[in-house]
């Protein structure tokens, strides 16, 4: 049989999940997840890029890998562990932080946006590398594929990047990796219900503007039914403003409907059974994830034990390509031959 092609992706544990992370990144993992080899981590390490509630970000590391086995990945197709467990990405990250370059980082738009209005002093300098550990992440392990948001086309562009920069110089090393972004027609670009001109995100967004994967149902209908819109009434498709827009994809990428399925569906309605219909999609759909978390979070200590044994699974691997990296630079090894 031939090889399948190596999957890598990850989530930082830097709140609670919302629904961008769910329809821009695990749904597609899980979608696509029995025609690949994957590795879906969560990405602790990044989280650290913002000083965080020790408490809470273990909390949040465990209920965000609940929450990836609550929405279907699959332990015999896919390989969960969490980043910090894999030394090897601290490692590479900082061989290929020396090997990127200032102006590249200084290009990232998520570094400007999130460092905007901040003093340089209280700005980590975590938050400006970032770029590099996430290029070590994928490296790693040989990934072939990144299924993430349309937010990360601009940092995977830096991985190509670097790793083609380091197999220029020092031979041929990693393997390059290409984005898969938006394959399931919508979902990767989910906007904040409160402002459609931003993207929801679990730091950027008010609590009112991001949809809560754990939200209860009278939450999750209750945002939705506040969502922004616009002085129209009627749904237009064809002239939707951002607000109506947002929800109409947030509605297809849920159902799966097309376009022109959506539009037979809402043309001429009223803003109010748009809203209602979204709310309605979204409590089904969530559900039944968030029994399944809930169990799952009831027994912390299976969390570990399977967390350390997706650990067990990535660790050789990503040692195997951080040795060759390391011999590429001309670092010793460590015990000698
Ligand atoms: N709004 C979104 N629409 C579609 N996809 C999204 N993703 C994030 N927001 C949206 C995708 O989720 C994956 C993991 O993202 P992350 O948590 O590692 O970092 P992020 O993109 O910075 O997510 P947040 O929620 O905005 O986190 P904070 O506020 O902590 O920075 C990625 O595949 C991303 O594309």
């Amino acid at each position: 049989m031939p090889d399948r092609p190596i999957v890598f992706s990850g989530i930082q544990p830097s709140g609670s999940p919302h629904l961008g992370n769910y329809l821009g990144a695990i749904r597609p993992w899980v979608a696509e997840q029995a025609r690949s080899r994957n590795y879906f981590c969560v990405v602790d390490l990044h989280a650290l890029t913002v000083a965080r509630d020790p408490a809470l970000l273990a909390e949040q590391t465990r209920e965000l890998a609940a929450v990836y086995w609550a929405c279907g990945i699959d332990p015999s197709h896919s390989t969960v562990f969490v980043q910090s467990h894999v030394p090897a990405h601290a490692e590479l990250a900082w061989l290929l932080t020396c090997l990127t370059p200032m102006g590249w980082l200084e290009r990232m738009t998520q570094f400007k946006e999130k460092a905007q209005g901040q003093q340089a002093e209280r700005v980590g300098a975590g938050l400006f590398t970032y770029p590099a550990l996430m290029a070590a992440d994928i490296l790693l392990y040989r990934t072939a594929q990144v299924p993430v948001g349309e937010d990360q086309r601009q940092h995977l562009e830096l991985t190509r990047d670097l790793a083609q920069r380091f197999n220029h110089h020092y031979g041929d090393t990693f393997v390059v990796p290409e984005p898969r972004i938006g394959q399931m027609g919508a979902g990767s670009r989910v906007m904040a219900l409160d402002d459609p001109t931003s993207k929801m995100s679990k730091t950027g967004t008010g609590e009112a503007g991001c949809v809560l994967l754990l939200d209860p149902p009278d939450a999750l209908r209750h945002k939705v039914l506040r969502a922004q819109t616009d002085s129209g009434r009627m749904v237009d498709p064809a002239r939707a403003g951002a607000g109506v827009a947002n929800l109409i994809e947030i509605w297809r990428a849920l159902t799966g409907a097309t376009p022109k399925a959506a539009a037979a569906a809402f043309e001429g309605r009223g803003y109010g059974e748009l809203k209602h219909q979204v709310a309605d999609v979204l409590i089904e759909t969530l559900l039944p994830i968030q029994a399944r978390v809930a169990e799952l979070v009831a027994d912390p200590g299976e969390i570990d034990r399977r967390l350390a044994a997706g650990a067990d699974i990535a660790r050789p691997e990503a040692a195997a390509t951080l040795d060759r990296a390391r011999q590429r630079l001309g670092l010793l090894p460590a015990r000698g031959g």
